[in-house]
């Protein structure tokens, strides 16, 4: 037998027999090392004539190959067999009872948690929550609420439109009906009146949408919007509704509040309300001080906006104001920047987030 096939034969059977990692790495140095005998007699090769490399070149090579490929394969299988040995050991008693991890119970996001105690707060004075949808017509958004079209204010809003659509039932000419992102929640309360008769009392919470983006803008955010519509509703009921809801909503017995006059298309006269407060060293406290702080907006409903909605202003009329959620949750919870409620990051969620079990009440404390 040649030397070629004798060290063969000895590293194939030396592999055969390797039992682990660390035993199969020594027949790897003893052959293919630095100091290795297949690379001993690579190294031969240099020093021999041509016709002897001929034939010597691809016996060695051809040794170096098939003793590589054959500790390749048997590294493999090596691995499959350890895997194979600790699936058979190792086992999971899944009857364990569980390690105590509070962050993992999950975590209501401070917004949800403003919703509820929006909606907890206001169900006590006898309103309904209503929903719609985030895409809307531009005719619920802003025609019907009294937005003539070309109007100014429509450019306020910096609404987010789908590409138009052409509608083979518009007119000629008519451009087709164009889709958007609601600006406001103001369009469910369009819906409301289209569909329910008077006395109407709900309040709107929700997603809304503006082509705005900085520190305070977020492009999507949240309003709560509310509606009465009733025979003789009017301002005094307004201004007595939004002071049981600043009291509660800030969890102080008295509130001053400021009404200051304003405007909005689909209100009437419309009203800018500011609430009492006080600045400590950057923080916020309601109910005491003698600042004044901008909370929301709210008038009397525009007696086009009723008639839009195939009311009679001369048989009803009625009231409503809209307010941003995630202002307001960021002032109650002191949290002093407005993005990382969108960054979903749940070690942010953990730190400001509420445990779930604990649904704000009025009779067992809103916030705890
Ligand atoms: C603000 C002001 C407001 C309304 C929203 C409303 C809706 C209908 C009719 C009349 Cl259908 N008004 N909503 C009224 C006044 C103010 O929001 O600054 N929101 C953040």
């Amino acid at each position: 037998m040649t030397d070629i096939a004798q060290l063969e034969q000895t590293f194939l059977s030396d592999i055969a027999a390797a039992q682990d990692e660390a035993a199969l790495e020594a027949v790897r140095v003893a052959a293919l090392g630095r100091n290795g005998s297949i690379t001993a007699l690579l190294k031969t090769l240099g020093g021999m004539t041509p016709d002897e490399r001929r034939v010597q070149g691809p016996a060695i090579n051809g040794l170096k190959d098939r003793v590589s490929a054959a500790l390749a394969a048997r590294r493999s299988a090596l691995k499959d067999a350890a895997l194979d040995a600790r699936l058979n050991t190792e086992t999971v008693d899944v009857t364990l009872p569980l390690r105590e991890t509070p962050g993992e119970a999950g975590r209501v996001h401070p917004i949800s948690q403003v919703m509820d105690e929006l909606t907890a707060i206001f169900a006590d004075m006898g309103f309904a929550v209503a929903e719609g949808p985030d895409i809307e017509t531009d005719d619920y958004n802003f025609t019907k609420l009294n937005f003539p079209e070309g109007h100014p204010a429509r450019d306020m809003h910096d609404t987010f439109y789908f590409p138009p659509k052409p509608d083979p039932r518009s007119e000629p000419g008519a451009g087709g009906s164009r889709m958007l992102l609601r600006t406001h929640t103001s369009p469910v309360q369009i819906r409301t009146m289209l569909k329910q008769k008077p006395p109407i009392r709900v309040i709107i919470p929700g997603r809304t949408y503006r082509s705005d983006s900085d520190q305070t803008h977020t492009p999507m955010f949240h309003q709560v919007e509310g509606l009465v519509i009733d025979k003789s509703a009017h301002l005094g009921h307004l201004k007595w509704i939004l002071e049981e809801f600043c009291k509660a909503f800030f969890e102080v017995d008295r509130v001053k509040m400021r009404f200051r006059p304003s405007y909005f298309p689909f209100t009437e006269p419309s009203l800018e309300v500011d609430i009492q407060c006080k600045r400590d060293k950057g923080e916020v406290r309601f109910g005491e001080g003698d600042d004044w702080m901008e909370i929301l907006g709210c008038g009397m409903v525009h007696p086009n906006v009723l008639r839009n909605c195939g009311l009679d202003p001369d048989e009803v009329q009625g009231f409503a104001w809209g307010l941003g959620i995630d202002r307001i949750a960021m002032l109650k919870y002191g949290m002093p920047d407005l993005r990382p409620f969108f960054e979903a990051d749940v070690r942010w969620l953990n730190h400001y987030g509420f445990r779930p079990l604990d649904f704000p009440t009025l009779a067992g404390g809103l916030s705890n």
